[in-house]
């Protein structure tokens, strides 16, 4: 399919990667661009080859929000009656494989918010996240008010989204919004290494692990604990438990077939 405003791509090790694309206006989520991301998405989640995705803005700048343009000519029964983003936004939410989010540059407002709903973010050096929809007379409306309390606590998540201030690299990582930092210019290497670690295992078992780990922020720890037991039941039915335990047995490396 071709696309205007981002660049898809696949490679041999099973990841699929999504860059966006618009670089004129720090890559701000205009409502093509989203639905262009979310066809992508649904793609990949189709595609038994891919076992896990990296969703970067490139080396430069990850992404400044929703397009503030387009915001302009919103009115209130407009972005209600067609629930604007909601679509675009539920189909990430629903992906089945990891994705990663690789930031370089600016996250800010939904570009934030859109990395937070990623699995796993890690950035670079010159990464700077916020929330300044408050700024320009707005709030955050694509999970800035509940992933980033749930990421860093209500503290610093009220000061940030109550300031609009941003925060870098180091300070990201310290409260937990990202797993790892990297070298500046490094960013996309890395959660290409990441993701192909992840996608060289059983796709049901990471399956089941990621919907295990998200269910942690849906129930309570005896609910969760439950869950997790019976999918951890689950994995015994599977082919790929079978060979990963006999090919640690036999000290060699697994052969998943994704059964
Ligand atoms: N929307 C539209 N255009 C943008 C955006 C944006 N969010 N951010 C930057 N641009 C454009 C600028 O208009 C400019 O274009 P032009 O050259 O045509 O004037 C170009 O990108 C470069 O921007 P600047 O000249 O401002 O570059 P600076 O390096 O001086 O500053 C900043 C970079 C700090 C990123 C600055 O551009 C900025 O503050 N941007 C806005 C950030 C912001 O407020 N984001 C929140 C938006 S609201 C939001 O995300 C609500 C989410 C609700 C859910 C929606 C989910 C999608």
């Amino acid at each position: 399919m071709d696309y205007k405003y981002i660049i898809v791509e696949k490679n041999e090790n099973g990841v699929g990667q999504i860059t966006l694309n618009r670089p004129e206006a720090y890559n701000a989520l205009c409502t093509p661009l989203l639905d262009e991301v979310s066809n992508a998405i649904k793609d990949f989640d189709s595609d038994d080859s891919i076992g896990a995705v990296v969703l970067t803005g490139g080396n430069k700048v990850f992404a400044a929000g929703a397009d503030i343009k387009e915001l302009a000519t919103l009115d209130f029964a407009g972005a209600y009656n067609n629930e604007f983003v909601k679509k675009e936004w539920m189909t990430l939410e629903k992906h089945t494989k990891p994705i990663i989010a690789a930031v370089a540059g600016f996250a800010l407002g939904g570009g934030c918010e859109m990395s937070l709903l990623c699995d796993i973010t890690i950035c670079d050096t010159s990464a700077k996240f916020g929330q300044p929809e408050v700024k320009i007379g707005t709030m955050p409306g694509a999970g800035g008010t509940q992933r980033l309390t749930r990421a860093v606590g209500k503290a610093k998540s009220m000061q940030l989204c109550l300031t609009g201030d941003m925060i870098g690299a180091q300070e990201a990582k310290e409260y937990g919004l990202v797993a790892q930092v990297v070298e500046e210019g490094k960013v996309i290497e890395a959660a290409q290494e990441l993701a192909s670690k992840i996608a060289s295992m059983s796709q049901p078992i990471v399956r089941l692990i990621k919907e295990s780990v998200n269910n942690a922020y849906e129930s309570t720890l005896q609910a969760g604990l439950e869950s997790e037991r019976k999918s951890f039941y689950t994995t015994l039915a599977l082919d790929d438990r079978i060979e990963g335990m006999n090919a640690f047995v036999e000290k060699r490396k697994a052969n998943f077939t994704n059964k």
